[in-house]
């Protein structure tokens, strides 16, 4: 069997990492793009992961072009092209110019690798991914946004921080828009099958909500510039990992909604089925009032960011 393929679009500090997170998993070679002026830096980065292989003993093939003749074949496409955040900014700020780069990317990508299955990490993440697709024209098997994997991760831990108990036992999601109004449901997180509620107080509970929704933006502080990218990748090789392997996991992202959860013609994050058909399935379940309420308000947030595409 031959080895997958998977083309990283943008190799700053999240690409890099993705890089080396693919290869360390042996999901395939690894083709790292990024847009002329940054060609030494991706070319630098893909030969220091080859001389990083003897240690790791993994002999995926690591490179690094500004030429896209040189993602073709690829079976998985993430995109991390763009500019992140700085501190004092939201992520709605970065369309302007994450906007044109998508629709360039994605002109790209169609051209030369009409079959892949597409991951779009660039902010604001639910109006990029509709732009992708809209500019594309793919199908919506085969374009995800990663914000859910991410934001959900980030809950678990604080969970797990809280609680003192392993981060591997806790299960919870967030659903909704990759932005302030997000909903993490805390009424479904549970800690090895107990309630968190039976856990932790209400007032920590709502402590770890907020913290949650802002925990991008506490990152982009501390750093000063740029934002979270260890996390970040890894969420998004999980999804390239399950779609590869046909693992069928169940993750929340931001899929293409026509009816689920009563969303119509929208990217938002939801529980996803991924597996080798892409996004296979979005899992719905019953949602409390107040969970309907927020994920309305959320639904809000991602239209009005959607309608400033212009697409
Ligand atoms: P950064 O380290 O700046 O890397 C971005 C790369 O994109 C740079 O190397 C650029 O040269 C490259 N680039 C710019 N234009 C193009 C183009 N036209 N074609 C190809 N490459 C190009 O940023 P980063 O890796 O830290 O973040 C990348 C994006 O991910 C930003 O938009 C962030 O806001 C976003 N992000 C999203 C999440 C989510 O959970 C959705 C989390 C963290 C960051």
């Amino acid at each position: 069997m031959s080895r997958k393929k998977i083309a990283l679009i943008g190799g700053g500090q999240i690409g890099g990492n993705l890089a080396l997170l693919a290869a360390q998993k042996e999901l395939g070679d690894v083709v790292i793009f990024d847009i002329p002026q940054a060609k030494g830096m991706v070319k630098g980065k893909a030969l220091d992961l080859m001389q990083l292989r003897p240690h790791d003993g993994h002999d995926s093939n690591i490179s690094g072009t500004s030429d896209y003749k040189d993602i073709e074949g690829a079976d998985v496409i993430i995109i991390t092209a763009g500019i992140p955040r700085k501190p004092g900014m939201k992520r709605e700020d970065l369309l302007g110019i994450n906007l044109g780069i998508i629709k360039d990317v994605a002109e790209n990508i169609k051209k030369h690798t009409p079959n892949a299955f597409v991951i779009v990490i660039s902010n604001p993440l639910d109006a990029m991914v509709y732009a992708f697709h809209k500019t594309s024209g793919f199908p919506k098997n085969q374009v995800v946004g990663m914000a859910g994997a991410l934001d959900s991760a980030r809950f678990r831990t604080f969970i797990a921080m809280e609680t003192g108990l392993s981060v591997q036992d806790v299960t919870c999601m967030v659903l909704g828009g990759h932005g302030d109004t997000m909903v993490p449901v805390t009424r479904l997180a549970t800690v090895g099958g107990v309630p968190v509620e039976n856990l932790i107080s209400k007032e920590k509970l709502d402590a770890i909500e907020e913290r949650t929704r802002f925990a991008g933006g506490e990152i982009v502080k501390l750093f000063g510039n740029g934002s979270a990218f260890y996390a970040p990748a890894q969420s998004a090789i999980e999804m390239a990992e399950s779609y590869i392997r046909d693992k069928k996991r169940v993750i929340p992202c931001a899929a293409l909604c026509e009816g689920e959860f009563g969303i119509e013609g929208y990217f938002i994050g939801v529980p996803t089925v991924i597996g080798s058909g892409g996004v296979e399935r979005i899992l719905e379940f019953d949602l409390s009032d107040d969970e309907k309420s927020e994920l309305n308000k959320t639904l809000e947030a991602v239209k009005k960011t959607v309608s400033e595409t212009g697409l």
